[in-house]
């Protein structure tokens, strides 16, 4: 491992494939399979990726020889075990820009550090008349506890168009973010288009007229460097799975200020000073909003994941993606009938490629693909206000991650190419 980093620096010189990618997939287990006599090519990156062995073996190691419930036993285990998971909020905490590890709240998953804001803040802050912007491009995570919150409080939910590219709208943005404004809730990246949005410049404007804003990251952490402090933001998240690590761990963070004086969550054990029977007050932050056992084995493995995007280095990262996504949409571009989505320029845009036929419908390219071995992810995304501004039923999709090479995207064109002949086109 520390020899293959050593042979990871990028050289822009070098063009394609800088990096040693060969030493990087030899990390991954699961991508040396052959599934009904293919080579596993995995392409769905943007719906999770693949662990290398080092976050395996953590999981491993943890419970082998540190497993026991955190914050609460006075034992080596219980004292072993509640430092390894602080540790990985601190890691975390550096990993976003140096923030407070106090402002670090770890969930389930970016779904349910959005609702963790919805249900709290959310239930406290937003009044009747108020409004909330998000833009087209959310996900279902950053839409429906939005659209849920304004049809209980009577607020308002107003919307950032997208243009024909794939870029936010920002034609009328005086007219969307107003004194009005109480949350901007947007995508730092859209797990459809691709399209890496403005945030720092639209918190700015946001918050120009006080409101709160909310990025979900769960597209961008994983690819990009992200300071949450320079692009300003009140509330960020994202998920440890689409980062290399395990399932069932996602990150809230949010100003101390603003947690501080959130009501709790979930209510139970942990999160609380003192209860008698009429009277109950919280602990402090972070532990006020994570009530019971958390997933402490999988949070414990997040640090493994860090270690290692942090050995590759987020820039060599964003530029391997970047050289592989031009690859990809160049060769992508050239099948005809192939409809991409979303921005060209790959300084704009993340390695979410999403595309269609015109003859055939996404979910038949998917199970065609998956025939030779080649998993992308077809349908709506769980974006379906998009796909219908899109004027799309759904898209197939192809997302990429550190792991993968030019021989991946080959094995992609050549299928599809291979299936329009299939089909007669
Ligand atoms: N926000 C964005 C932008 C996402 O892409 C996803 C997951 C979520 C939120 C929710 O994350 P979770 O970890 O809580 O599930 N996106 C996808 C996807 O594009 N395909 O599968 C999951």
């Amino acid at each position: 491992m520390e020899q293959k980093i050593k042979n990871m620096q990028h050289s822009p010189s070098v063009g394609l494939l800088p990096i040693d990618l060969e030493r990087i997939r030899a990390d991954f287990p699961i991508l040396d399979q052959i599934i009904d006599g293919n080579q596993l090519v995995y392409l769905d990156n943007a719906a999770t990726t693949q662990k290398p062995r080092v976050v395996i073996n953590a999981i491993i190691e943890y419970y082998r020889k540190y497993n026991a419930n955190i914050h609460r036993g006075l034992h080596y285990l219980a004292e072993k075990s509640t430092e390894m998971y602080e540790h990985t909020r601190i890691h975390v905490a550096d990993f976003i820009g140096g923030v407070d590890p106090k402002e670090v709240i770890f969930t389930r998953g970016t779904t349910e550090a959005i609702n963790l804001v919805a249900y709290t803040w959310g239930e406290e802050n937003i009044k009747e008349g108020d409004e909330i912007v998000i833009t087209e491009m959310e996900h279902h995570a950053n839409l429906v506890p939005w659209i849920q919150l304004a049809k209980k409080k009577k607020a308002i939910l107003k919307r950032i168009p997208i243009t024909f590219c794939g870029h936010l709208d920002q034609s009328n943005i005086n007219e969307i973010i107003t004194s009005k404004t109480k949350l901007l809730a947007l995508t730092h990246m859209s797990n459809v288009l691709g399209t890496i949005n403005p945030v720092a410049e639209l918190t700015a404007l946001a918050k120009k007229h006080g409101a709160v804003v909310l990025a979900d990251g769960a597209q961008a952490v994983p690819h990009l460097k992200v300071d949450v402090k320079s692009l300003g933001v009140d509330f960020y998240a994202f998920s440890s799975h689409k980062m290399l690590g395990p399932t069932g761990v996602g990150i809230l963070y949010g100003k101390k200020e603003l947690l501080e004086a959130m009501p709790p969550f979930n209510m139970g054990g942990e999160m609380i000073r003192e209860v008698s029977f009429d009277h109950v007050t919280w602990a402090e932050l972070p532990n006020k909003f994570e009530g019971g056992t958390p997933n402490i084995a999988d949070v414990v493995a997040f640090d493994a994941a860090l270690h290692y995007l942090e050995e590759i280095g987020m820039d060599n990262l964003r530029q391997h993606e970047m050289d592989l996504t031009k690859y990809a949409i160049e060769h992508l571009s050239a099948i005809p009938g192939l409809e991409i989505q979303g921005p060209r320029e790959v300084e704009q845009r993340g390695g979410v490629i999403s595309f269609t036929d015109n003859d055939l419908h996404p979910h038949d390219i998917s199970t065609f693909l998956d025939s030779k071995g080649i998993a992308i992810r077809a349908g709506h995304h769980c974006a379906q206000p998009l796909m219908s501004i899109l004027g799309k039923i759904a898209t197939a999709r192809a997302s990429l991650y550190i792991y993968n090479n030019e021989a991946d995207i080959d094995a992609l064109v050549k299928a599809l190419k291979g299936m329009r002949r299939y089909f007669g086109l």
